[in-house]
């Protein structure tokens, strides 16, 4: 499926106003009217929180806060830069300048701007085309841009503003470069999206991409990574009372991934890569290990343990049963095999690796700048496995529902969110004051479930309620956290703070 190309006309008039708003302001800045804009979402997970780079499948929505990127594009012999604006004047401008020869635009990971968000986007783009165009792209530049940029996905806040943006800059620059006729698909345009962030630092998965590419309204998704990325979109059952919603909550922390990465994002992938290795080393199982960043997965190591012990030949297919008897089977190896509770030193991790400290270091923590005294294996495995098990319970819970009272159906999928969220904190140490507050306001004024949602180390949290108990939840949040704490917060703030959302509409393209 391709990446639908929408008339500004057909756009609900919430969307139009926004899109109109753009398209001014574009005007405004450059005198002259934009050609197209390109859309992307932010996205809210509900259950499968740090499991996507370890090839788990995670349930996520796209929702309706997004990234607009208005865009001109400048005719043959105009110029070969880009100029970025945004409407928000924290950042500033930028000019981008193409080179000649078609070479990639260098980043720089270690200034943090928001262009480079941008520059990771043109890049993957740019790459895409290169292979899909080699005559005409090969050995030449892209055409010249004119970007205004409006976003409304609170930054670090755990919505993915940064794939948001990534994706929509892919998707303008793929226009901005090809015929009318010319239609990205959906699943292209995640997987070039997915490792867009690796160019600033971030050792991320592709849920976030998938979800902002393929969202569609009213539909939760069903994201899976193996054997090939696959997002499959579904309905909410029906209450018989009421309507199922979600609440999204920020904790107003702001937690800068690049930043923090060295001890907070890439540290955990480096962990949960690290406890992979060292299960497959003790059950002498081979993992792929595939390119420079891919050092084998738990996902991995849980399919070599089946074929090797069990002596299947295939791995699992994703049906939900076996998955289920597996993870159960995994949480056991990890529980007997990884017994350094307090932790793993280098000289621990490489001797179970059966390695030196040298080439340890070499392998596992030169990629990515890292951090630690001990590498938490035991608990981070443990985490990956049981919230891979979560999401498969839960998508049973979602797809499955045959008899069952409303009301144990919003228990069990709110308990589940209720484990990831103490599997988070406990396990794997993304949790934070602001999300625990959050969390117990919400449970005990009504919530089913609640939990953080993205990365964690604040940033927004999720709770699971109903249409009939939604305004309650709302209402003791608002009171309870936000009233208290900021007193100065505007309505507007307020209500791009907290609020009921609703599952939105992936990437698209206006026709103006
Ligand atoms: P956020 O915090 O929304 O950027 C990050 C990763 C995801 C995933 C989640 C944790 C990026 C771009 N995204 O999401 O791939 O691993 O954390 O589940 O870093
Ligand atoms: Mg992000």
């Amino acid at each position: 499926m391709s990446v639908p190309l929408i008339n500004s006309r057909d756009l609900f008039s919430k969307h139009k106003t926004r899109v109109d708003r753009v398209v001014n302001d574009f005007q405004k800045v450059y005198d002259e009217k934009p050609d197209f804009v390109s859309r992307s979402p932010g996205r809210v997970n509900l259950i499968g929180e740090h499991i996507d780079y370890e090839d788990f499948s995670v349930l996520p929505m796209a929702i309706e806060a997004d990234v607009l990127c208005a865009v001109g594009v400048l005719a043959a012999g105009k110029g070969l830069s880009i100029t970025l604006t945004n409407e928000d004047k924290a950042f500033a401008q930028r000019h981008i300048e193409l080179p000649l020869d078609g070479s990639d635009v260098s980043i720089d990971p270690s200034v943090s701007d928001w262009s480079n968000y941008f520059k990771c986007g043109l890049l993957v783009a740019q790459k895409q085309l290169k292979t899909e165009f080699p005559e005409k792209f090969g050995n030449a530049s892209l055409a010249g841009m004119k970007v205004f940029v409006s976003g409304n996905v609170p930054t670090g806040g755990g919505l993915s503003s940064s794939a948001a943006f990534i994706c929509a800059v892919a998707l303008a620059v793929v226009r901005a470069n090809t015929e009318k006729s010319y239609k990205i698909s959906k699943q292209m345009l995640t997987k070039i999206t997915v490792k867009a962030e690796h160019y600033v630092g971030v050792n991320n998965g592709g849920m976030d991409q998938a979800a902002s590419v393929c969202g569609e309204v009213d539909h939760a998704l069903y994201v899976e990574f193996q054997p090939q990325l696959k997002a499959t979109s579904f309905r909410f059952p029906q209450l018989q009372h009421s309507e199922i919603q979600f609440i999204i909550a920020n904790t107003m922390v702001v937690s800068n991934k690049v930043e923090t990465a060295p001890t907070n994002y890439n540290l955990r992938v480096v962990e949960v890569t690290v406890a992979a290795n060292v299960l497959a080393s003790k059950f002498k199982v081979a993992l792929r290990k595939t390119g420079n960043l891919q050092k084998g997965t738990l996902r991995e190591f849980m399919d070599a343990y089946y074929s090797r012990v069990h002596g299947a030949s295939e791995s699992w297919d994703g049906n939900i049963e076996d998955g289920i008897k597996m993870l159960n089977e995994m949480l056991e190896v990890v529980e007997q095999t990884l017994t350094q509770r307090e932790g793993y030193t280098v000289e621990d991790a490489a001797e179970a690796l059966q390695c030196s400290v040298q080439e340890f270091t070499k392998d596992y923590l030169t990629s990515f700048p890292v951090r630690f005294d001990v590498l938490k294996l035991y608990q981070r495995a443990k985490h990956v496995y049981s919230e891979s098990l979560r999401v498969l319970q839960a998508l049973k819970l979602l797809t499955s529902r045959k008899a069952g009272s409303d009301e144990h159906f919003l228990e069990s999928f709110g308990a589940m969110m209720n484990g990831s969220q103490e599997s988070c904190d406990k396990l794997y140490g993304c949790s934070c004051p602001e999300t625990d507050e959050l969390c117990r306001i919400a449970r005990s004024n009504g919530a089913y479930g609640s939990r953080l949602t993205g990365a964690g180390w604040g940033g927004c949290t999720v709770h699971l309620v109903t249409s009939d108990n939604a305004d309650s939840v709302l209402n003791a949040l608002i009171e309870q956290y936000y009233r208290k704490r900021f007193t100065e917060m505007s309505q507007e703030a307020l209500e791009e703070a907290v609020l009921v959302s609703k599952p939105a509409l992936g990437s698209c393209v206006i026709e103006l």
